[in-house]
């Protein structure tokens, strides 16, 4: 049997083995798909299961997690934590806390992780965690409670050399206090390097809150230089309203674009003079309010509840709230308003049917696992400071992680040519990420 024609049996056994796991079936998918090419040229990863191994994740934690509200009733929620490879580095992914979180978006999302890490070239396995805990509308003191408790179940099975958690939705600087806090009391040991997205205050590093956006902003520089284009001057629209969209609207508007809209759960926002972030990072970081106060705040805007943001023309569209929220019908409008560029801040936020339309029309798109691995590389230079005792600048370390980015650009952008798929990121991406690994576990023999 050609290696190609394994992938249909192997995607098969995926979803029998996982049943229900929509999100994990669907980053499965979309990675093995592009494998063929790469098993026909490589015998020996389909005789020693590579792909049948690496989804599979080596480990799965799933764990209570009672905690107390204000008004001192007893609350439990379950929390998850999914090694899945381990090769390349310590078991390395953010914690997600959102009360859609269930198994199958912890395992798409650490899947997922596995090729992102990879990209970045350091020394970085894939992991994800998370909870179903909802944040929203929850006091400091009951965001801290659950915290220590979560990190009470969990800390054993962390450490530099074994499993290093970070942010994700609904867990920034705030929640990763009170988990490092808490591992630091349990285990008597100040061990900066278990914990990434850290205060730059208490071993963080500089640029580690901003990697995501910015890398994500580079990525997309990179895609329109090829093609003789620029941010600068251009029209865009970013989705979402947390951490990867706060800083990739700051760089967009460092490079000259205009940001037109940005979203949350609640609805859309358009200032058509161009986004006040100071006004937004106020509204959303300091008082963690819904984003219809940012009109409030500038008359001239629009809040529209429940609105759709891909339907407001631009040049450049950055995805930056959660997986699955831009589909074929939002693709399609983007395209014939005039977009020439779409790289994913989040992760899976585009459906398959939505790059189809994106490949087809012949636009720049860059896939998350490309485009958002800053913030993981950045992480990985936070364990390098941690590790050495130091602490770099913000210029030095902004550097560092605008190279990475072009790095991760140009080898996609070579591997998907050498496989006649010039233009194609996905492709590019899933075979750069995907080689690294395999090269290790062949090294590694069978474990
Ligand atoms: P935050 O919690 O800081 O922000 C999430 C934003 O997305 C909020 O504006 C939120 O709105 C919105 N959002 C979340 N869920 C939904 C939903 N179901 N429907 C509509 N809007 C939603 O998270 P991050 O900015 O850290 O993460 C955003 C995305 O980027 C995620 O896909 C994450 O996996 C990915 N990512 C994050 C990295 C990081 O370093 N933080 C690194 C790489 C990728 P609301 O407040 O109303 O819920
Ligand atoms: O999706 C991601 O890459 C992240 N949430 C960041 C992970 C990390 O360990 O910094």
């Amino acid at each position: 049997m050609r290696g190609s024609d394994r992938i249909e049996q192997i995607y098969g056994d995926v979803v029998r083995r996982n049943p229900g796991e929509i999100e994990f079936h669907q980053a499965v998918k979309e990675v093995v798909e592009t494998l063929g090419p790469v098993l026909d040229k490589h015998p020996e990863y389909v005789e020693h299961k590579l792909i049948e191994r690496i989804c599979e994740p080596e480990r799965q934690l799933i764990f209570r997690v009672p905690w107390q509200d204000d008004r001192g009733e007893v609350q439990i929620a379950r929390g998850f934590r999914v090694g899945f490879s381990s090769v390349l580095g310590p078991y390395k992914g953010g914690l997600r806390f959102h009360p859609s979180v269930y198994l199958g978006i912890i395992k798409f999302l650490g899947f997922e992780q596995i090729f992102k890490n990879a990209l970045t070239g350091l020394p970085i396995g894939g992991a994800k965690g998370g909870s179903d805990f909802d944040p929203k509308g929850k006091s400091d003191g009951e965001i801290m409670r659950f915290c220590q408790s979560f990190m009470t179940s969990l800390y054993s099975h962390l450490g530099e050399y074994t499993d290093v958690p970070a942010g994700d939705i609904g867990v920034g600087g705030r929640e990763i206090g009170y988990l490092f806090g808490q591992y630091k009391r349990i285990t008597n040991r100040y061990e900066s390097g278990v914990l990434t997205g850290k205060s730059p205050e208490w071993g963080g590093a500089l640029v580690r809150r901003e990697a995501t956006g910015y890398g994500t902003v580079f990525f997309t520089e990179e895609m329109l230089k090829v093609r003789d284009q620029g941010i600068e001057g251009r029209t865009c629209v970013v989705s979402g309203s947390g951490n990867v969209a706060l800083y990739a609207i700051e760089k967009l508007q460092q490079l000259g674009a205009k940001v037109v809209a940005c979203s949350d759960s609640s609805g859309v926002i358009i200032d058509e003079r161009g986004v006040d972030l100071d006004v937004l990072k106020e509204v959303k970081m300091v008082h963690r309010q819904r984003i219809s106060s940012y009109v409030d705040h500038h008359g001239d805007s629009k809040f529209i509840a429940n609105g759709n943001i891909w339907d407001i023309p631009c040049h450049i569209a950055l995805p930056c709230a959660t997986q699955n929220e831009l589909g074929e019908e939002d693709a399609r409008r983007l395209v014939a308003n005039g977009c020439i560029a779409v790289a994913e801040g989040a992760n899976m936020p585009t459906t398959p049917q939505g790059v189809r339309v994106f490949q087809e029309a012949g636009i720049a798109y860059g896939p998350g696992k490309a485009a958002n691995a800053g913030g993981v590389a950045t992480s990985a230079l936070e364990m390098q400071q941690n590790a050495s005792r130091d602490a770099w600048t913000f210029e030095h370390t902004e550097r560092r992680l605008r190279e990475i980015m072009q790095n991760i650009h140009q080898n996609c952008f070579e591997t998907a040519e050498e496989f006649g798929s010039a233009g194609n990121y996905v492709i590019g991406a899933n075979i750069v990420g995907f080689r690294r690994v395999a090269q290790a576990m062949l090294a590694f023999g069978v474990i």
